[in-house]
């Protein structure tokens, strides 16, 4: 078994799709193991998508992953990480194969709907972002 961090960003929590996200990631075979609902600041999404801070979408995507809140969440299964990033899609929907979360729920390429960590390290960097030890305690 291994972990990856997932987020359902601000679009699909404003639009009430947190649920069935949830529900579509819980029966494609993830097992939630911390979750918690939070707003980032700017200094918090600046650090987060710190990689792309060359970018012309850099500013509008922190612009974009503060306006509301947002749901990050600690998934586990076999190869985790692959396996959530096909589970979600491309990154721009129109671009998503059929019955992914993106193809599903996401707006756009920038509103997309949830984010997933792309490698094993990263996974665990962006799970300590968010998530203590104690919160992981018996996971
Ligand atoms: P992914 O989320 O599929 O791993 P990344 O890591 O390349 O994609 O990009 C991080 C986020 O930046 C995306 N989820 C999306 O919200 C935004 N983004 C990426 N590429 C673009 C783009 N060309 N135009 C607008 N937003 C983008």
């Amino acid at each position: 078994m291994s972990q990856t961090l997932a987020i359902i960003k601000p679009d699909a929590v404003a639009a009430g799709k947190a649920g069935r996200i949830l529900t579509h990631l819980e029966a494609a075979g993830f097992r939630v193991r911390s979750m918690k609902m939070t707003r980032l600041s700017a200094e918090q999404a600046g650090a987060f998508y710190a990689v792309h801070r060359e970018r012309p979408f850099y500013t509008p995507l922190v612009t974009f992953m503060t306006s509301g809140p947002c749901i990050p969440m600690v998934l586990e299964a076999d190869d985790a990480v692959p396996r959530l990033r096909e589970t979600i899609g491309a990154t721009d929907p129109a671009e998503a194969a059929p019955g992914t979360v993106r193809k599903l729920y996401a707006e756009s390429k920038e509103r997309n709907a949830i984010h997933a960590s792309d490698s094993d390290e990263n996974a665990a960097v962006e799970i300590s972002f968010f998530f203590s030890e104690q919160d992981l305690i018996g996971a």
